[in-house]
């Protein structure tokens, strides 16, 4: 007879293939025992571990979409599974495997020439290179369409002449390669591989960063950086380039934000089911009850949202609207589930030793980034109505 599982409230396991469900578990358990006892220190000290992109790597987890060029070949579904995860153990390591994977990976694969795939993609695989994607601008954040970077074509020397900075950016700091968006003479859009030291390119640290301290976050300047002409990637050009990118690394955060999620509610439960006040555990109250009842209601609904949302990226039916519907509702639900879970510990509840205020304070930045809850809300009101409300 089916028996009901807290921990897989609505059986998303049963639509999962075999291959799907052996890789959830290896992940799982690579995830607890390679990332987990790292992430306490990193996130105190705020430090960036490279190893840990780098055993991500050894999983076989980057570029995992690709199937090509050194990575290897997971469905969507898969994919979701893998940044579930990584973010139950932390935000910051899902974000290592977002950008690397969905935002860098990505772009190279889908617009770049064979020439750009062959030389980064096997060595972004193995995390011998990291990427960076460089969209955020001091001027420009939500309103992305209006950033001012420019890159000015030369034709006497065939190269490209870029100008601006980007702020908010992941791996900034510690890249090798970066995905840099700028206006080009057309005023299109267009993306462009700039690697480390290459002149009139610098990158700075964003200090005192409360949330995702286990990733380095930076800003990146570009004072009359020359590139030469096949830097570019010349597959797509308008903002549908980086918006394309960003619908993979939004599926992925929909999934993760989840992850972080359940392991809030793992936590709370087993701290509720153990502390007595009042003379019984807390566990054994309605109010707590209620609670666990919301956040198990929540995430098993999500997920399957998520799982639903993946199976028709699949099949190549999936809107940019779906997207914003799934990241929109998994890192609000999430936050508030972490808001609830940090609660039930009381006074622990704000100690990172039960991890709980690490992942709630993560969320906020998670909540954010790749589009606001808000800017995902606008996203859906304009394609429910037919009027955009943005501006
Ligand atoms: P809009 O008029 O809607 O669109 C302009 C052009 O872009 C196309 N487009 C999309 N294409 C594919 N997928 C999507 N999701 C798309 N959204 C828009 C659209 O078809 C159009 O193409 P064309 O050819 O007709 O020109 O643009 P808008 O200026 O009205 O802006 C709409 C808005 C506000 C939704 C958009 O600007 C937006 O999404 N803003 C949020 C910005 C954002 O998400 N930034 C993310 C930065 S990267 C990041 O956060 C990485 S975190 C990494 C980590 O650590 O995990
Ligand atoms: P703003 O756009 O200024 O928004 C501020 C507030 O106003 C938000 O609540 C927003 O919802 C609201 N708002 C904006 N417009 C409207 C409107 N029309 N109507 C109603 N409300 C509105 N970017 C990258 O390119 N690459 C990265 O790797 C990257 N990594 C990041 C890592 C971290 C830790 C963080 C915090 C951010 C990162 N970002 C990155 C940037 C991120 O995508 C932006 O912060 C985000 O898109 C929001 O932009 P903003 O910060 O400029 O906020």
């Amino acid at each position: 007879a089916p028996s009901f599982d807290w921990e897989d409230a609505l059986n998303l396991d049963h639509n999962l293939t075999d291959e799907e469900r052996q890789l959830k578990t290896s992940f799982r358990d690579f995830c607890q025992k390679a990332l987990m006892p790292r992430i306490l220190k990193s996130n105190r000290d705020a430090v960036y571990e490279k190893e840990v992109l780098k055993d991500m790597a050894s999983m076989g987890a980057l570029g995992c979409t690709i199937g090509a060029y050194g990575c290897t070949k997971v469905s969507q579904v898969g994919y979701g599974l893998i940044a579930r995860e990584v973010e139950r153990v932390d935000s910051a390591y899902r974000s290592a495997l977002s950008v690397q994977s969905s935002l860098v990976m990505h772009a190279i694969h889908a617009y770049g020439t064979e020439e750009q795939r062959e030389r980064y993609l096997p060595r972004l695989a193995t995390a011998d290179l990291v990427g960076s994607f460089c969209l955020t601008e001091p001027n420009a954040g939500s309103d992305i369409g209006k950033m001012e970077s420019k890159a000015r074509y030369d034709s006497d020397t065939k190269s490209y002449i870029l100008n601006g900075a980007k702020m908010w950016i992941t791996n900034a700091p510690v890249a090798d390669v970066f995905v840099v968006w700028a206006k080009c003479d057309d005023g299109r859009v267009r993306g462009f591989l700039v690697d480390r030291g290459t002149a009139g390119f610098s990158t700075s640290v964003i200090p005192g960063k409360m949330s995702l301290r286990a990733s380095s976050t930076g800003s990146v300047y570009m004072d009359n950086c020359v590139v030469p002409e096949d830097s570019l990637l010349p597959g797509v050009s308008g903002m549908g380039g980086p918006f394309s990118c960003l619908n993979h690394a939004r599926y992925g955060i929909a999934w993760g934000a989840f992850g972080a999620a359940e392991a809030c509610l793992a936590v709370s439960r087993s701290y509720c089911l153990d502390r007595k006040q009042f003379g019984k555990p807390l566990a054994a109250t309605q109010l707590i009850q209620k609670k666990y009842a919301d956040m198990v209601t929540e995430i098993s609904i999500g997920l399957l949202a998520c799982l639903q949302v993946g199976r028709l990226k699949e099949q190549g039916l999936v809107t940019p609207e779906m997207i914003s519907l799934i990241k929109r509702n998994s890192t609000g639900k999430a936050l508030d589930i972490a808001r609830w879970a940090r609660d039930t510990l009381g006074g622990n509840g704000i100690s990172d030793e039960y991890h709980v205020i690490r992942h709630l304070i993560n969320l906020e930045t998670v909540n954010t980034y790749e589009g606001t809850y808000d800017i995902h809300g606008l996203v859906l009101g304009r394609a429910i109505t037919g009027i955009q409300a943005f501006q």
